[in-house]
């Protein structure tokens, strides 16, 4: 007798509740890509035949080490780091590394399975994989941030090459850190590897505009989405949540579009400022001097600081772009988003709408741009670095910036031709799922039972 398609998803969903008891964040993410997914196995059983879900939502290897370091007063400190080698079908893994105290194995596994299937729609050779620690990079001084990422790395690198694992920054992750883990990865490996982490600084093998690449990326998605509908960001107001790496890029691409962004944020709260946020103020803030966000407030006092939890979706606007954290964005907040008349939604972060909020939004028809598809162009300009490394060349940033739109206008137009192949016409995050999921599938079964 054959399984059916919802059978089959379902069988395999319990299988993965049943072996990663309470790891919420992860049964989140693998229940969106397997809803997603029923279209594509109704057609094509083959990968039912060859029970592709449950090779899949099992990484290849989860290493979990301890990191012991000391800190200003000289006191031993320890925190647990984690990189979770999902799957190397297409290239090598790749995946960022996020220090944050809410790490744990449930989020480092739904960010390293999302990994997979974005890295897949980008086109570009990379496995997917995702690391961290629980590290709370608050408060820290330079040499405390120095010697953490000093002790990570030297466990880290026995597990890491640029032909094998390849990480990158992500929440807590920047260019000072990826420095650190730099030199001592060199100093543990005797060897110049530039191409063993991306991110890096531009004097030692770092690329032109991947600072800048997830959120110019998320706004060139978006930008697509709307061009589908002769509409653009001109005149268009945008609220953008965080006020890190990817909303700062976010922010900048938008405004430069002719969009006027009115608010951000951190995890103490948001601004406001209706005459649209000034993003010299916000980078000197966040980039320079790693203040909090409200700061904002004492050089711009028309704009206000408000502390309400998820209270940035209250403020009106035509295009909200999440850029935080996972779950920042809930059913009752998408509804608000939709009752002020959003018309497009664009996942900077990784998850940051929960599934209800998901279906608010696909069932009010706002242009919806899921994670996976909308934030790639970091990671896709991650693989165009290392492209750079292995060549020994640097491209200049128009290059690079021309590459990322070509790629984000690809995976745009991937996931709007999956969507209506598999009967889901405007379903991006069905698009997107299968379009990532088909490739890596396809090349599992080539390669044999892996
Ligand atoms: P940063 O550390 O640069 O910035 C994170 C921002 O989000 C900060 O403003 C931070 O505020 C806020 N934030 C983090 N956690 C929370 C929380 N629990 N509640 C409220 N606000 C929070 O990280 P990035 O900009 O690099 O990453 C942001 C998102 O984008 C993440 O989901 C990440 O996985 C995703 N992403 C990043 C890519 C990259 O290239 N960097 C690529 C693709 C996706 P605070 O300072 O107060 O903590
Ligand atoms: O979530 C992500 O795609 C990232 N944090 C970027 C990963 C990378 O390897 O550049």
């Amino acid at each position: 007798m054959t399984t059916s398609a919802k059978q089959y998803v379902n069988d395999v969903f319990e299988i993965v509740k049943k072996r990663n008891p309470g790891e919420t964040e992860f049964h989140q993410a693998v229940k969106e890509i397997f809803d997603s997914l029923v279209p594509i196995f109704e057609q094509d059983p083959v990968y039912i035949e060859h029970n592709i879900l449950e090779r899949m939502v099992e990484p290849e290897r989860i290493i979990s080490f301890r990191v012991p370091w000391v800190d200003d007063e000289g006191k031993v400190r320890v925190n647990r780091g984690f990189r979770v080698q999902f799957n190397s079908a297409i290239g090598p893994y790749k995946g960022g590394l996020r220090f944050h105290p809410s790490v744990n194995a449930s989020i480092i596994k739904f960010l390293g399975f999302e990994q997979i299937f974005k890295n897949s729609l980008t086109g570009q050779p990379i496995g997917g994989g995702k690391g961290g620690s629980d590290f709370d990079p608050k408060g820290k001084s330079d040499n405390e941030i120095m010697r953490f990422c000093q002790s990570f790395m030297s466990e880290l690198s026995k597990h890491i090459g640029p032909d094998t694992d390849v990480p990158a920054g992500d929440i807590g992750v920047g260019a000072r850190e990826i420095g650190y883990l730099f030199g001592q990865y060199k100093k543990m490996r005797g060897g110049y590897e530039a191409g063993v982490l991306t991110g890096k600084g531009l004097d030692f093998g770092g690329s032109l505009t991947r600072t800048e690449a997830t959120g110019y990326g998320t706004v060139y998605f978006v930008n697509e989405m709307l061009k589908d509908q002769n509409d653009s960001f001109e005149g268009k107001t945008v609220v953008v949540s965080g006020s890190g790496n990817v909303s700062i890029y976010a922010i900048e691409k938008a405004t430069e579009l002719g969009a006027k962004v009115v608010a951000c944020s951190d995890s103490n709260g948001y601004i406001y400022d209706k005459n649209g946020i000034n993003l010299e103020t916000v980078k000197r803030l966040k980039e320079v001097e790693r203040k909090r966000i409200k700061e904002y407030v004492n050089e711009h006092p028309e704009a206000e600081f408000k502390t309400e939890d998820g209270g940035i979706w209250s403020i009106p606007c035509d295009i909200a772009l999440p850029c935080a954290t996972q779950n920042e964005l809930n059913e009752e907040a998408a509804k608000t988003l939709v009752s002020n008349g959003v018309k497009a939604v664009g996942e900077g972060a990784n998850m940051p709408s929960t599934l209800d909020a998901i279906d608010v939004f696909l069932d009010n028809g706002v242009l919806f741009g899921p994670a996976k598809a909308a934030n790639a162009g970091g990671v896709a300009v991650s693989a165009l670095e290392m492209a750079q490394n292995s060549a020994r060349l640097a491209w200049t940033f128009e290059e690079v910036d021309e590459k990322l739109q070509n790629i984000m206008a690809n995976i745009y137009k991937n996931s709007v031709d999956n969507a209506e192949k598999y009967g889901h016409p405007g379903n991006l995050v069905v698009g997107a799922n299968i379009a990532g999921f088909r490739k890596v599938a396809d090349v599992m079964i080539a390669q044999g039972v892996i």
